[in-house]
């Protein structure tokens, strides 16, 4: 498959100004009928041909301005030449959903029919030239056997709905607002929906609704409530109105991602919607709200301005991500004031670290704006997604709330309607914010779009009594990536304070034009910067990069003393938790280089200190009692052994267990709840400290408490406490486990959804043999063709149980090999992400690194296989 470049770009030749799909659905043969309206672009050449895109259709005719007309194949569609400046282009296409098991284009999960068009799927569906930068009106007819599919939805209005005299339904739909192909979407499916209807700000009424089959209407209460909170979220941070007259959610359980923003017909995964307490945890909850948001924020940050090219995805999606982190952040505070922003703040710079830092330092590494790709679908990473939303909120950072807010409404000024590039992004930031650090540095802070890697940053300070000054000096590298072996400096915010021996805030001057206080920005921007901070009255414990400023790596040179002051004492309370790991590390790597952990009484003793601290929130001490993930151990080590990270991590655990048994008990007590379930921030932040606190007294094997959570998994009123009793069972190979899982499974046998969680949890066991895998395959509810089911199993366990996939024998590898060749038959998309979970091959310690490559190398050179799981693998093995 070709290699697309960044720096091809051309402009599409042909407009299409409008456009009417009809469609005549069936599962085994759909008739797709479109009829366009092109006209060639200003500056194109006369002689320009018209390339349209498709895949897996097959052409029935194609008429030009009423006539039959000759076009060309090309590798991946058909040409047209000699065109006039202005026709109409009729072309009928027939495709098979019912044989479309990729998932992308038009496709039927179980008896209904659902597209996904995101990003090339299109082109599956008809004929098109199928790019962002192409936008149309589009009206699209739909008409299939009512009594299968009494509802027919597409983008925007309704214009009209009749039965034929077939036995039909015909639904007509009209979408005011011109699109790109990428957003267009059908659903004709029997489904019963939740309506809400609302009044904006600016006094427009909406229409809101959430369809789900029948069943399942009294799990969309929590999902209709994200909306209307999402609704009012962007008109009041950002004035940005809903811009339709009716909004719809539609629930499938056959998707491979986790929801798409659909222009007015978001189509979700039913696990971003589906909730009720009985079947969802308070993470469910929490995941819906944010992804409920994120599909409806993209209404502007994506719908109203697009992206010109696939390179510039981040434009959209680290926009929408910053925009969903800040919404989650905002609504938590609501009921969980100030430190609940912080407590998202650390979540979502513990997935940033899970997630993107080891992708930026291995074989897949890519700039935010990526150069290149075979397969644009590999590309939708945390790299695009999370680290490009910390390039936005470095932004925010250096021009401030107000000046953002601003720098949206330039943006949306300049460009609404458009599709565009990142660097436009930029620029409308900084011109709308003259004379801040983000305006002097823009050049240099484009870098941040297009150099991959993780900088890493390393700060040296000096105090010195006489001129009561400080002076730190921050140093910066990055390291080659692939492609990429020269780095240049970037621009990093580092927001600072200072911390006295004593526990207490600092106040210092940070230049000449700053007065005195207790924080600080500092821009660092060249590879080594000195800045000298003043009328500091002690010698300090600098607290760096707070809040996590950048997403940088940091070497603060402190030492144990230091760590243990700021997690007492530190006013920021990200940089608490941050001092909290780096303890845990300090004795995790040891232990796991030498095999001797110590858990010393200086380091319990600052943990039970949290934990008896009736000023912090629980929901933080939870964060603060956790300890970083085996994958954020392996990222700090030049070699990996994972079996090992893995006993070390228990190990480290149980000492927590047994070290805190009396504050783990007391937990337990103290925080049992006082009234009904509630997801909100407050309640879901004591159950999951509770909770925290059984996982530990299981761990001890202790068959009172072990007992106990076996009755919690019997009678807990919500699926967090049952969920998290049945974790604390299996974790703790408790004899009690396997009738606790029957148990569950039993009750839940109809709840898809949470039968996933059921297959995830045995997948990700300590321990978990291949056997075992292969055993939950073999269960009659597995199906390799339901990407959730699928990874509740495989993906669990060979990105998410690194202590049992990781095998001498090689086992592991094998059958990671079969399962991403079983499923790239069914689903390339699905196969290509299971197969990154070997990116990180080369770093195995002996014997795995040997054992992994002759499997990688055997699965690579299989002849049948696709462009998206060949992309990952041939880098992987570069
Ligand atoms: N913009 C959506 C991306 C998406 C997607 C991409 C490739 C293949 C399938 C897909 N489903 C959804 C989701 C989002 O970021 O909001
Ligand atoms: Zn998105």
């Amino acid at each position: 498959a070709p290699v697309i470049s960044r720096l091809q770009y051309e402009a599409p030749a042909y407009a299409i100004d409008q456009v009417t799909l009809e469609f005549d659905l069936d599962p085994e043969r759909t008739r797709v009928k479109s009829r366009m309206q092109v006209r060639r672009m200003p500056g194109a050449a006369p002689t320009a041909p018209l390339l349209l895109d498709g895949e897996d259709i097959t052409l029935q005719s194609l008429l030009l301005d009423g006539k039959p007309y000759v076009y060309a194949q090309t590798d991946g569609g058909i040409r047209l030449d000699k065109l006039p400046e202005t026709f109409a282009l009729e072309i009928v296409t027939a495709c098979s959903p019912r044989g479309n098991t990729r998932l992308s284009g038009l496709y039927m999960s179980g008896d209904a029919f659902f597209t996904q068009c995101e990003a090339e799927g299109f082109r599956r569906i008809t004929y098109w030239p199928d790019r962002p930068d192409v936008m149309s009106r589009f009206t699209v007819v739909l008409r299939a056997d009512k009594s299968i599919y009494p509802v027919l939805l597409s983008n925007g209005n309704l214009r009209s709905q009749r039965p034929l005299d077939d036995g039909r339904l015909e639904a007509v739909w009209e979408d005011p607002f011109p699109k790109p192909s990428y957003l267009f979407a059908l659903v004709a499916a029997r489904l019963v929906c939740r309506e809400q209807r609302i009044r904006s700000r600016a006094g427009r009424e909406h229409l809101l609704q959430v369809y789900v089959r029948e069943g399942d209407l009294d799990k969309t209460d929590h999902a209709m409530q994200s909306l209307m909170a999402s609704v009012a979220w962007d008109e009041q941070r950002f004035g940005l109105s809903l811009d339709l007259d009716r909004f719809m959610i539609v629930a499938v359980s056959d998707f491979n991602m986790g929801a798409m923003e659909n222009k007015g017909l978001n189509i979700f995964n039913t696990k971003y919607v589906l909730a009720n307490p009985a079947t969802a945890t308070d993470a469910d909850y929490q995941h819906i709200e944010s992804v409920v948001g994120h599909e409806y924020f993209h209404n502007w940050t994506g719908n109203r301005i697009t992206c010109r090219d696939w390179f510039q995805l981040s434009l959209k999606e680290g926009l929408t991500v910053f925009r969903d982190q800040e919404f989650s952040q905002d609504l938590a505070a609501q009921s969980g004031g100030e430190s609940a922003r912080a407590v998202k703040r650390i979540e979502d710079v513990r997935t940033l670290r899970a997630v993107q830092f080891p992708e930026d330092a291995g074989p897949m590494a890519h700039p935010v704006r990526p150069d290149s790709y075979v397969a644009i679908d590999n590309f939708y990473t945390p790299t695009v997604y999370e680290k490009g939303a910390e390039v936005v909120r470095m932004m925010q950072t250096l021009v401030g709330r107000a000046g953002f807010a601003k720098g949206m409404q330039l943006y949306f000024s300049r460009h609404d309607g458009q599709a565009v590039t990142c660097d436009d992004f930029l620029a409308a930031m900084a011109d709308a914010n003259p004379g801040s650090a983000l305006d002097t540095h823009r050049q240099q802070f484009g870098l941040w779009y297009a150099q991959a890697g993780t900088p890493r940053l390393r700060a040296q300070g000096r105090f010195d009594a006489a001129s009561r000054t400080y002076t730190l000096t921050l140093t910066q590298a990055c390291q080659p990536t692939p492609g990429q072996g020269e780095k240049q400096a970037q621009v990093v915010p580092v927001r600072m304070g200072l911390v006295g021996r004593d526990g207490a805030a600092l106040a210092f001057r940070a230049g000449d034009r700053t007065g005195r206080g207790p924080e600080a920005l500092l821009v660092l921007t060249q590879p080594e910067q000195s800045f000298v901070l003043h009328e500091v009255d002690a010698d300090p414990i600098p607290s760096l990069l707070r809040g996590f400023s950048a997403p940088v790596i940091l070497d603060d040179g402190l030492g144990d003393a230091d760590r243990l002051i700021l997690l007492a004492h530190d006013t920021d309370p990200f940089n608490r938790w941050e001092a909290a790991q780096r303890l845990a590390l300090s004795r995790l790597l040891p232990a796991v280089c030498e095999g001797d952990l110590k858990v010393d009484a200086a380091y319990l003793d600052a943990l039970r200190a949290v934990l008896r601290d009736p000023a912090l929130d629980p929901a933080f001490k939870e964060l603060v009692l956790t300890l970083p993930s085996e994958g954020y151990i392996a990222e700090q080590l030049g070699e990996i052994d994972p079996p090992r990270i893995h006993q070390t991590h228990q190990a480290m655990r149980l000492a927590l267990a047994q070290q805190l048994q009396a504050d783990w008990e007391q937990l337990w007590h103290t925080l049992a709840p006082n009234r009904g379930y509630s997801p909100d921030f407050a309640d879901a932040g004591r159950r999951g400290l509770r909770n925290l606190a059984l996982t530990h007294l299981c761990l001890l094997g202790d068959a009172q408490w072990q007992g106990r959570a076996y009755q919690r998994v019997k009678d807990a009123d919500n699926m967090t406490d049952r969920f998290d009793a049945l974790a604390a069972l299996v974790g703790s190979r408790a004899q009690l486990a396997e009738a606790a899982l029957q148990r569950f499974a039993a009750q839940f046998a109809h709840e898809p959804l949470v039968m996933d969680k059921w297959f995830a949890l045995q997948a990700g066991a300590p321990g978990a043999e291949i056997e075992a895998i292969r055993a939950l395959m073999r269960h009659a509810d597995f199906s390799l063709r339901n990407p959730n089911r699928a990874r509740s199993v495989i993906s669990t366990f060979c990105q998410g149980n690194p202590g049992a996939f990781h095998r001498a024998d090689g086992a592991g590898y094998a059958f990671w090999a079969e399962q991403v060749r079983a499923l790239d038959a069914i689903n390339p998309q699905v196969a290509a992400r299971l197969a990154r979970a070997m990116d990180r091959w080369r770093k195995l310690a002996p014997p795995y690194a040997q054992s992994a490559e002759p499997v990688m190398r055997e699965l690579a050179a299989h002849p049948g296989l696709s462009a998206d799981t060949r992309e990952i693998l041939g880098k992987a093995l570069a």
